[in-house]
């Protein structure tokens, strides 16, 4: 059987096992585990990003020995021997060309309201999926991604598990733990405003927050999911029932480079756990950077889900030109072919981004603006142009406004001056690396390491068999208990009877007196 765990890879995991405790411990300064755990990661509805968020985490438990099992809808991507990647190779339809979003922004959302409900009806049909379903209880933990995965919740029925919240600051998963972020000042998780927010902003949050959790939630996508699973699993309870158990939520955000908002012990932030120091370039790359000359070097990437040989022709020919008129060198992630390249322009269809960005030579970054790509442009310390296409990138846009991290543009009103007129101001006037640099020392200055604290709650979730010491009351009750919709209806009805009895108190008073009078009037 694939999935099971062959001699010749536990004693590989042993081996590795032994060279942690040899040269201390992998993530830091943590004691050694008591013993070598089995965990599941479940992220079979992933994007390529959100499996970045989770790789560094799985290495690093992986490196104190114990074994990982990564469900996902990706080839391999890890080489370590105590990871174990599967997968189930169905995709999510539609919804590919995300140039197609800037028209139709509901696209990118109702796309997951016909997708999941394939997915759930087709997921566990899935042999490998079926035997790792069944050896569920085997694993000590089960992490999972709380981005569109719902599919996955079957697998954490009477299971312990940590949930991964791959966009950071969440509100609608925050609020299953108990935790409500204020709607006057943390944004949803694609769009944010100007701050402070405006009455408008603040009203606009409040409906869009609560229409959008009650659309994913109770009317549409999770309905249609829970009627897949239900026809299979008919003995479960209702997936957002299961939710509701999870132990812990990792963040994928930081206080220092992201929004301070209240947190409950059971949501700790481990932002950024992908960024680490360059590595050298390969020769070509190296070269070509290092001789660009003073001028220096602009990085273009749209990331790993909108191709840029997806990019309407229009829009491709206005960087072309664009490129032209600079004296930098470009090196774009472009994963088609393209004619007409003038001789400062590199095209390539994989580039080691990091190692990009952590070089001397390289002085801008044309990002669409996700999360991901934000963190290590924050990290290496590198002026964003961000063009947001969808999902959470024009809440990031927003951040790099509202922060002076660099400039944005909107694709629909893209001319061939902005691009130029923004990549100068961006490598010329240096406040943006002033304020970048920043914000790096903060997110480098912590106690601990992201990926150590992350390492840390995981073992320790496990060690304790769960955390129901740290669940807040507040999960327990209801939306009426929580906004206090009962105590000020009872408040009212204080206030009205209090009124009521001062009046008749009053009438019969005041009656008294003017018997009095008139008495007094009538012997005159
Ligand atoms: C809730 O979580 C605990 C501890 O992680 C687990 O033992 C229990 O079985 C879970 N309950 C349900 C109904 O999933
Ligand atoms: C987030 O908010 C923006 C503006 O407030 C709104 O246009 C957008 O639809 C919202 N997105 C979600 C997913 O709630
Ligand atoms: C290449 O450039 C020439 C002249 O600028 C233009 O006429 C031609 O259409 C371009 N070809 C492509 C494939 O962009
Ligand atoms: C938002 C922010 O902190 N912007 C700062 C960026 O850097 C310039 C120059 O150092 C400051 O003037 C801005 O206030």
């Amino acid at each position: 059987m694939e999935l099971r765990l062959n001699n010749r890879f536990m004693t590989l995991g042993t081996i590795c096992a032994l060279l942690v405790s040899l040269t201390g411990c992998a993530a830091g300064e943590l004691a050694a585990p008591e013993r070598h755990y089995k965990i599941l990661m479940l992220l079979p509805v992933g994007y390529e990003s959100h499996r970045t968020v989770f790789m560094p985490l799985a290495e690093a438990l992986a490196d104190r020995g114990h074994k990982i099992v990564i469900l996902t809808n990706k080839p391999k991507s890890s080489k370590h021997p105590n990871i174990l990647e599967v997968n189930h190779g169905l995709q999510l339809s539609s919804g590919q060309n995300k140039f197609k979003c800037l028209n139709y922004p509901m696209n990118g959302i109702s796309h997951f309201a016909t997708g999941l409900p394939t997915i759930a009806r087709d997921l566990y049909k899935v042999p490998k999926v079926k035997d790792l379903f069944e050896r569920r209880k085997e694993f000590d933990l089960i992490m999972v991604d709380s981005s569109f995965n719902e599919v996955a919740y079957p697998f954490l029925h009477e299971a312990t598990f940590i949930m991964v919240s791959t966009p950071g600051i969440d509100y609608r998963q925050s609020a299953v733990l108990g935790n409500v972020f204020h709607p006057g000042y943390v944004p949803n998780f694609s769009s944010d405003f100007p701050r402070p927010y405006s009455i408008w902003s603040r009203f606009h949050n409040t409906l869009v927050q609560i229409g959008f959790a009650f659309y994913w939630r109770k009317w549409t996508v999770i309905p249609l999911v829970q009627k897949e699973i239900s026809a299979q699993f008919p003995e479960l309870p209702p997936l957002l029932d299961i939710e509701r158990n999870m132990s812990l939520a990792l963040l994928n955000s930081h206080f220092t480079f992201g929004l301070p908002v209240p947190l409950l012990p059971s949501q700790v932030e481990v932002g950024a756990m992908h960024c680490r120091p360059g590595n050298p370039l390969p020769q070509e790359l190296e070269s070509w950077i290092s001789e660009a000359g003073s001028s220096g070097v602009i990085y273009f990437s749209l990331g790993s889900i909108a191709s840029s040989a997806s990019m309407p022709v229009h829009l491709r020919d206005l960087f072309l030109q664009a490129f032209r008129r600079l004296p930098q060198r470009v090196i774009w992630k472009y994963e088609g072919e393209l004619k007409n390249l003038t001789d400062n322009v590199m095209i390539s269809k994989w580039l080691p981004q990091q190692d990009i960005l952590a070089h001397d030579n390289v002085k801008a970054f044309i990002s669409h603006g996700g999360l991901l790509s934000l963190q290590e442009s924050i990290y290496h310390v590198m002026p964003l142009l961000a063009l947001p296409l969808f999902g959470d990138h024009p809440r990031n846009a927003m951040f790099i406004r509202n922060n002076d991290l660099g400039l944005t543009l909107e694709w629909t009103q893209l001319t061939e001056d902005m691009i130029v007129d923004a990549l100068i101001d961006i490598i010329a006037n240096p406040k943006y690396k002033e304020n970048l640099s920043r914000m790096s020392r903060l997110m480098r200055d912590q106690v601990t390491t992201s990926k150590e604290r992350a390492v840390f709650w995981t073992e320790y979730v496990i060690r304790h068999h769960g955390a129901p010491h740290l669940r807040s009351p507040a999960a327990q009750l209801s939306w009426v208990e929580f906004l206090m919709l009962d105590v000020i209806l009872l408040l009212h009805l204080a206030l009205f009877i209090i009124f009521f009895i001062l009046r008749r108190i009053l009438k019969v008073l005041s009656a008294k007196i003017f018997r009095a009078h008139d008495n007094k009037k009538k012997k005159e």
